[in-house]
């Protein structure tokens, strides 16, 4: 993006007048209009198959929290993805350890963390949200939950990830991989016939990272939040910055103050770029919708796209870097 479209953009959004509580209350609630049509589905990065079949049931009639889950689940049962589920990269250690959150529209939400041997983590997230008195369970305690409700424990390091690991253990010093290109994480943004908005979010994190560490993805407000009355948001890339910025809570919150989905994915790529000294070398990226199913996104780096089902046709959008 031209620095100066830029810094237009969150000009205008900062001349909004200072708002009382009472104002903001009242502004916190976008209506529905008839401008666009629901269902719509959109999802992080390419991944065309997934967004199509969650797009596909929300038109037959799915709710969007559930059609969120199934299409989390293409893209955990995709050996090929290396960031998420079944063929995710594993830590420096050989472990494959999934983390993933849901939220929807009614702000329950559910997460697991560093979960090992179960592929479907979405779905055991929501587990977690509708079957337990908690929101997030982690490692050997979200696995045995998975246990006690029959999801199939399967190794989830492929000869092909357990290869790629080998060679990166000679070669790599023991260093994460933070590159740009190492991001697939789906993170897929439904509303439903009846204008409900939910999410899913789903990794295995950064490709060899230390043992136990966990990113942004499976934590409500950083990889995912929604807010029925106003919008959702999902990120991928370098988890640590997101964290630290509560992008996807962020990006809603000023949704509810008035900016359009662009320019809050726009702000929250601004914070995050704004401590460092020039375009940092790591990749973060965001996609957001407002209730009335308007689409913004924005990226650090070139190479970000997602995904956007609509009136039954599902495309690809390149996203401009910042
Ligand atoms: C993480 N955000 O664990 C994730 C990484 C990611 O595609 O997006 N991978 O930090």
């Amino acid at each position: 993006m031209k620095r100066r479209t830029f810094l237009n953009s969150t000009i205008f959004a900062g001349a909004f007048p200072l708002i009382t509580p009472k104002q903001f209350f009242t502004n916190s609630l976008i209506k529905p209009t008839s401008k666009n049509k629901f269902p719509i589905s959109i999802c992080t990065w390419n991944f065309k198959e997934a967004n199509e079949v969650a797009g596909k049931a929300l038109e037959k009639g799915m709710d969007s929290l559930n059609a969120a889950i199934l299409g989390a689940q293409v893209e955990e049962d995709n050996p090929a993805n290396s960031t998420v589920g079944f063929g995710g990269a594993p830590d420096r250690e050989g472990n494959v350890t999934l983390d993933a959150c849901v939220m929807d529209h009614k702000k329950n939400c559910g997460a697991v963390l560093a979960v090992e041997n179960v592929v479907h983590v979405a779905s055991l997230a929501r587990d977690v949200m509708e079957k337990t008195p908690h929101v997030i369970l982690t490692g050997k305690g979200a696995e045995s939950f998975a246990r006690s409700l029959n999801y199939p424990s399967t190794v989830l390091l492929t000869k092909e990830s357990k290869k790629a690991w080998e060679k990166w253990k000679k070669e790599a010093a023991y260093e994460p991989i933070i590159n740009i290109e190492n991001h697939d994480t789906i993170g897929i943004l439904c509303i439903d016939k009846q204008g409900n908005l939910s999410g899913a979010c789903s990794t295995s994190g950064l490709a060899y990272k230390m043992k136990g560490r966990i990113g942004d993805s499976p934590i409500i407000g950083a990889g995912l939040f929604i807010d029925n009355e106003v919008g959702g948001a999902v990120a991928t890339g370098m988890g640590e910055e997101v964290v630290k910025t509560v992008g996807s809570f962020l990006i809603v919150e000023l949704m509810r103050q008035g900016y359009t989905p662009q320019q809050a994915c726009d702000e929250a790529i601004r914070r995050i770029v704004s401590k460092e000294e020039g375009i940092p070398n790591f990749q973060v990226a965001y996609i957001a919708i407002d209730k009335n199913g308007n689409v913004g996104s924005r990226s650090i780096h070139d190479g970000f796209s997602y995904m956007e089902y609509r009136d039954q046709k599902n495309i690809n959008n390149l996203v401009n870097p910042y």
